[in-house]
């Protein structure tokens, strides 16, 4: 029998929605020494997904003494983020290197609500979206510990200063934290207890994984 026109709907085929590509993109969000780049690595790893740090990027950059490395240096000795516009273009470029990805791990971007916007358009022309952002939630004394006890270790400069650390939880407080607004209105926003074992916290997340995947 055939049906009338109205009931003949046949726009899900054009839809932008219907054809979103299925992946798994976390933003994984929290203050410096919260243990993003320690989870990262383990979730990565568990969910197959490819692994973007900004801060990682940067750092190699500041080994091979390219000049994106001498201009990112410049502000993260100082405890300053690197600028939106640099840090955007950045992470564009490498993501745009794995178009076959199953999901990304976004650690320690983004980090301004600027930067959470523009991930947000570049996920869109991707047909994809993020699935969640998790965060980190790690007391100021604790903090400052990890990142000093890495600082005798990794040779990091940021990490060896306790004015530089100082700026970096404040910039953190200031610029990083209002982010977590954007996920929120978008029901994407989840916080998990960054203290503790480092298994224990881990199972933790993909509980907060599982839920969505
Ligand atoms: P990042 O490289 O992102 O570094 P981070 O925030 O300092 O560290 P992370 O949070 O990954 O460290 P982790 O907890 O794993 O940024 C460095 C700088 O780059 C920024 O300050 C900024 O200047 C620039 N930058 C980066 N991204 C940017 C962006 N999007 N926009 C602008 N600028 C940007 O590790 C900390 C320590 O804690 C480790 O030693 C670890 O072993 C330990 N640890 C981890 N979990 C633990 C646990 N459960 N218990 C005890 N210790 C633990």
């Amino acid at each position: 029998m055939k049906r009338p026109a109205e009931l003949r709907d046949v726009s899900f085929l054009y839809s932008p929605q219907q054809t979103k590509i299925a992946m798994l993109n976390i933003v994984l969000f929290g203050p410096p020494g919260s243990g993003k780049g320690t989870q990262a690595a383990k979730l990565v790893e568990k969910y197959n997904l490819v692994h973007l740090s900004t801060g990682d990027i940067f750092r190699a950059n500041i080994k091979g003494e390219t000049e994106l490395g001498k201009l990112a240096k410049s502000y993260m000795d100082k405890g300053q983020l690197v600028p939106d516009e640099v840090t955007v273009d950045i992470l564009k470029s490498e993501a745009s290197k794995y178009a076959d990805a199953k999901g990304f791990i976004f650690d320690g971007f983004p980090r301004t609500t600027f930067q959470a916007e523009e991930l947000d358009k570049y996920m869109s022309s991707r047909n994809t979206s993020i699935t969640l952002m998790l965060s980190l939630e790690v007391n100021e004394e604790e903090l400052k510990t990890r990142l000093l006890l890495r600082g005798k270790d990794s040779g990091r400069p940021d990490d060896q200063n306790p004015e530089v650390i100082q700026k970096r939880i404040d910039v953190y407080n200031k610029e990083t934290a209002p982010a977590k607004e954007f996920y929120t209105k978008q029901n994407k926003y989840s916080a998990v207890n960054g203290v503790g074992a480092i298994d224990d916290i881990f199972g933790s997340l993909c509980t907060e994984i599982d839920k969505v995947n």
